[in-house]
Parts: C-alpha cells; structure tokens; sequence
C-alpha cells in the first residue's frame, strides 16, 4: 500500500524551511457567533461547533508547536467576531486578534493572517452575500479595517482561503453556505474572488510595503473516470481550466478567462501576490458515476473520510504553478490528513513531503510546507468526528492538549533537518 509512496533515501531541509502549521478562525474557535455556519447548526444541518480552546489557550498552543520546531503558524480572523454588525467593528474583537498576533510573535511563530475562510457574517448572509450590489464593498472595508489594526503585529496575510473551492462549494455544487448550484453564480463568484484578492492585496500593500501577502488555492488533481470517452476527458478537462488555471491566469496576465463568457481584466490582479500558497489533499475522479476520489495504485492507503492518497499530485500541482507563475516562491500552505490511525499520519506526511522534494528537484521553488492541522478542530460537515487532522488532540472536557506521534516524527525531521527513511514506523 504504502511502499511505493514513500522516500527511500534522506530528504534534506535548508535551515530557512519555512514550517509551519493552519489553522482558521471559526474551525479552532467555534463559539456563538453571528455567522452561517452557526445558524445552519441552530437548524441542525450542520454539527454544532464548540471550539477546540483555541479562543482561549492560543498562547499555549503556540508554545507547543514553537517546542515541536514549527515557526510559522496560519490563522484567520472571524468576520462576524470583528464586524457583528454592518459598519460597527468590536474593539474587543481587535484586540483579541492582535494578542493572538502578539502571542504567535513572541512564541517564536510568525504569524499569517488569513481574512476569510469560508465563513459569512449574518448581517451580511441577509443582504445577499459577496455577490450583493455591496458585497465586494462590504469585505474590502472589513479588510482595511482589520489590516490597519492588527498591521504591525503582523506582516504576513492571505486575503481568502481556498477562494476556488469556496466558489466551487459554495456557488456550484451548493454543499456549502450559501449553497448555490448555477454555473452563472460561479463564474460571478470566480470573478468576484479575484476582485477581492486584488483590493486586499492593494489594502494590504498600502499598510506597509514590506508586507508579504500568500494567495491560498487547493490544488484538486482532476482525472477522467474514463480515459477513453472523450466527452469525459473534455468535461474533466474544461472543469480543471476552470477550477485551476483561472486565477492562476489571472495573477499572471491581469485578464480572468472566465468559462462562457468574455475575457475580464480585473485591475490590481496581475503580479498581486509576493508567494503562491498551495494545499494539496488528494486525486479527483470525475464521470459517469460521478465525482470520487482517485489514485493510480490498485490499493491505495484510504483516510478517514474514504478518501485514497496520491502524494503525485501534490507534486504536479506545484510543477504547474511554477510553469504558469515563473520565479513566484512557492509554499504548500495546507497538507495533512483525517485519521486516527497515527502511522497513517506519520506516512501521509513523509509520501507528501516526498512529492514536494521531487517537485523541488524539479525546479519548482518550494520554501516550505504548512500542516493542516495544529489542535483537532472542527471539520465542517464532518463536525469532530474520527475526520481528526491535528497533531494534537485534546480533551472535551479540560481542553487539555495532549501531542501525537505524528508530532514527535515532525520535531524529529525538523530538529535533524532531514527526513530519513528511519525516521518512519
Ligand atoms: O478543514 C479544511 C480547511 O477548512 C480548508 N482546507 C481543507 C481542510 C481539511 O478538509
């Protein structure tokens, strides 16, 4: 299963390795908030999300990760935290997320704010969303306003995570708030997002020219189900344009390709970002029988969401990122995988940090990898189930945290400053 995925000699990591663990706001806090995602739980069509104690014991993470030799921590700031109300910003909120910053700096972490991770305020759910007349206006003031108060604790930013997935979950396939299905809302949104990434870039920007901001897309590694229908080829072919070649485009040309209509130009979006940040989970399959999961082996290692590993992908996606957005740094912003089984994680990590070395070897510039996740949180649909991510787990309960294997293998490999095939179980 595992054999012929995995390194079979030492991967060296420079120094200057940027490792890093992520994490968002509303997964790792949870907590009554004005959002979406809480008031489909008081409607009980998602789980209720708790919090894992982020909220209150970040300071103490922080030091634990800093143990474990991670430097770099990916965070996001809640929107209906800061902004409850259209146009009143909590100070308290600010304040919060400041010491957050605070916290992470003198941890030893560099912290990496993220403004926008999938969830939406409810003043703004109730004027119609991000594609509302004042959608975009109503985001870029949030984000001017947050980046202002917390610019000098942090110098780090992502304007949106993942903003082609939450287009394709949340305006065409509708799994997600505010679960849409019309391919003319997602091309919208496509274009949207790409608006919203050039304003916060700018925003950003303005603050201090030194900052550096990270774009944050997945990278889904499509494949026809059946190789041999060219009605199928063409559909996986004309969805993987779409899903990940717009805004790569886009960040390069300034002109967003958008299916079934013309060309856009959206100003500010040519060159807006100083790092491509790429997550990678795992192989799609899509045809007759639907949409799946994918892998070139005949039995592949499955996660805990049914999911089968193919670490290659990861490598492709960063050898086209690389091609498309010559001399741009490249991270992997988000890796990891659900389990309780911590073989299973420790082998996921090294098959994947393996990709990433041979995409490296390559030519693609890789400078460091970010693990998804830090503390168990809440994993949306999934809610806290055996779908766990962390390298820590905790306790309902107390909140205590307690590190796994797979954390001690991480400190391992970035104390030695190389993974080594002993390094595995
Ligand atoms: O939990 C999510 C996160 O919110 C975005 N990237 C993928 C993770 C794991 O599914």
């Amino acid at each position: 299963m595992w054999e012929s995925l995995l390194p079979d000699e030492p991967i060296p990591f420079a120094p200057d390795f940027v490792w890093g663990v992520a994490s968002s706001a509303f997964q790792a806090e949870g907590g009554d908030v004005p959002n979406d995602w809480v008031d489909q739980a008081r409607r009980g069509e998602v789980p209720p999300n708790p919090g894992n104690g982020f909220f209150e014991r970040y300071a103490e993470d922080f030091r634990l990760l800093a143990q474990l030799g991670f430097r770099h921590y990916r965070l996001s700031v809640e929107w209906s935290r800061v902004e409850p109300e259209r146009g009143r910003f909590d100070p308290k909120a600010l304040d919060h997320y400041r010491s957050v910053c605070d916290a992470a700096n003198e941890a030893g972490l560099t912290p990496w704010v993220n403004l926008f991770h999938f969830t939406h305020p409810r003043w703004l759910v109730a004027r119609g969303g991000l594609l509302a007349a004042s959608g975009q206006g109503d985001f870029l003031r949030y984000a001017e306003h947050t980046v202002s108060a917390l610019a000098p604790h942090a110098t780090h930013w992502h304007s949106q995570n993942e903003s082609m997935v939450y287009v394709l979950l949340g305006y065409l396939t509708g799994e997600f708030p505010p679960e849409i299905a019309d391919g003319d809302a997602a091309a919208a949104m496509t274009e949207t997002v790409a608006r919203l990434h050039a304003g916060t870039y700018g925003i950003v920007k303005a603050a201090d020219s030194r900052n550096t901001v990270a774009t944050i897309e997945v990278y889904i590694d499509y494949h026809a189900e059946d190789p041999d229908d060219p009605e199928n080829v063409e559909g996986v072919a004309s969805l993987d344009r779409w899903y990940n070649a717009t805004l790569l485009e886009g960040l390069g040309s300034g002109v967003l390709p958008l299916p079934g209509r013309d060309p856009v130009e959206i100003p500010g979006l040519q060159g807006a970002l100083d790092v491509y940040g790429l997550n990678y989970y795992n192989a799609t399959r899509v045809g007759p029988s639907g949409i799946g999961h994918w892998s070139d082996q005949p039995d592949p290692p499955i996660d805990a969401m049914g999911r089968a590993v193919h670490p290659a992908g990861l490598e492709q996606g960063l050898l086209r990122v690389a091609d498309a957005l010559p001399g741009v740094p490249l991270l992997v912003t988000e890796n990891g995988c659900p389990t309780t089984d911590e073989d299973f994680r420790i082998r996921y990590i090294a098959a994947h940090l393996w990709a990433l070395e041979r995409a490296r070897r390559a030519g693609a510039p890789v400078g460091g990898w970010f693990h998804w996740t830090a503390v168990d949180n809440y994993e949306w649909k999934h809610g806290y189930s055996d779908a766990r991510f962390g390298l820590i787990g905790f306790d309902p309960t107390t909140g205590e945290r307690t590190p796994r294997r797979a954390a001690e293998f991480l400190r391992r490999v970035i104390s030695d400053g190389e993974l080594r095939p002993e390094h595995l179980p």
